[in-house]
């Protein structure tokens, strides 16, 4: 299937791995500078002095080609000695983080302490590692997802994820920092001009909300005549990463392609899920199944080319 060249630009919403995985095959098969991708940054945080944006940092080592790829983020091949050595001094260091990797936090946390936004500072790592799309943070005001859980009280997202291995019972979200958090520039013109924009299979709740609860940007996205198409993260009832499904249980829905339709409603004219999952109702207006389980590189862009070329001969 080949694309037309309708969609002269596209904006993709993610989170990190699964998200990260679909832009990799959309950023393999658009041109250069048609791509941008919307990262969620709930996730995060402030350790060792340093500001960690783990989402951002996964869809930039994934676009990159530095991703680990068998857990999906940090950087292939990377070494721990500065871990070690934390723990020789008596540390219990529970993230890990790289010797790599540490770069990218170091001149980071440099650049927003000599006031540079966190958008700037995304667009020059992504130039330095020599990718040619766009990534954006959802917003340049720290944000921070905060996970109310049943049994350890609220933990900050990372907290949650790895510190306690997403175990805990979820009672509900919050995302702290909204009031002061705002639509930047790059943000609302790439939504603007976008020919479509796509939801990634990245979590409903953990991943996109945090992106959608951004002062403007859910008017924004409503407001825009064009393919609004997300996909399921969930196929068969399980989660193809992560805690989605176990969540989605814990907040009172079913864990399904079904649900997930559900929760986006009418903010998207467009559903795509699993063909395991082809026997689901599904309510939004257009829907098209596909193997969405994406394994290698090829999965990945052949995955990317059947939704663009989907959408360019239903929904344009
Ligand atoms: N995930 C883990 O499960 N354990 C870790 O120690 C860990 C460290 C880490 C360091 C840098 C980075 O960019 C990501 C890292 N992740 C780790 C992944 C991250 O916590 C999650 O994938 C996302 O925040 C969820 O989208």
């Amino acid at each position: 299937m080949a694309l037309t060249g309708q969609l002269r630009h596209v904006v993709v919403l993610v989170g990190g791995v699964g998200g990260a995985k679909l832009a990799h095959g959309l950023a393999q098969i658009l041109p250069p500078g048609a791509l941008t991708v919307i990262v969620n940054t709930g996730d995060d945080f402030w350790h060792y002095g340093l500001r960690i944006c783990p989402d951002l940092d996964t869809v930039m080592y994934t676009l990159g080609g530095l991703v680990d790829r068998g857990q999906g983020w940090g950087v292939a091949e990377d070494t721990f000695t500065t871990l070690d050595a934390l723990r020789r001094l008596g540390d219990d260091p529970w993230f890990r983080l790289g010797d790599r990797d540490l770069a990218t936090h170091l001149r980071r946390t440099q650049a927003l302490q000599a006031g540079w936004t966190l958008t700037q500072i995304t667009e020059h790592l992504c130039q330095m590692l020599g990718i040619s799309q766009r990534i954006l943070p959802m917003t340049d005001a720290p944000v921070a997802t905060i996970i109310e859980t049943t049994t350890e009280g609220a933990l900050p997202f990372q907290e949650y994820f790895v510190k306690h291995r997403w175990q805990p019972p979820v009672r509900a979200l919050r995302l702290e920092g909204l009031a002061q958090a705002a639509l930047s520039e790059p943000v609302r013109a790439a939504l603007m001009s976008a020919d479509a924009i796509l939801i990634g299979p990245s979590n409903p709740w953990l991943s996109i909300a945090p992106i959608l609860l951004v002062p403007g940007l859910r008017d924004l996205l409503m407001g825009r005549a064009v393919p609004r198409v997300a996909l399921s993260p969930i196929v068969e009832g399980r989660a193809l990463k992560g805690p989605a499904a176990k969540l989605m249980v814990e907040l009172g829905y079913e864990p399904s392609a079904r649900a997930v339709a559900a929760y986006y409603g009418d903010l998207v004219n467009g559903f795509v899920y699993d063909e395991r999952d082809a026997h689901l109702q599904i309510a939004t207006p257009a829907t098209a199944t596909f193997d969405t389980i994406m394994h290698s590189d090829t999965d990945r862009q052949a995955l990317a080319r059947k939704i663009l070329s989907w959408i360019e001969s239903e929904l344009v």
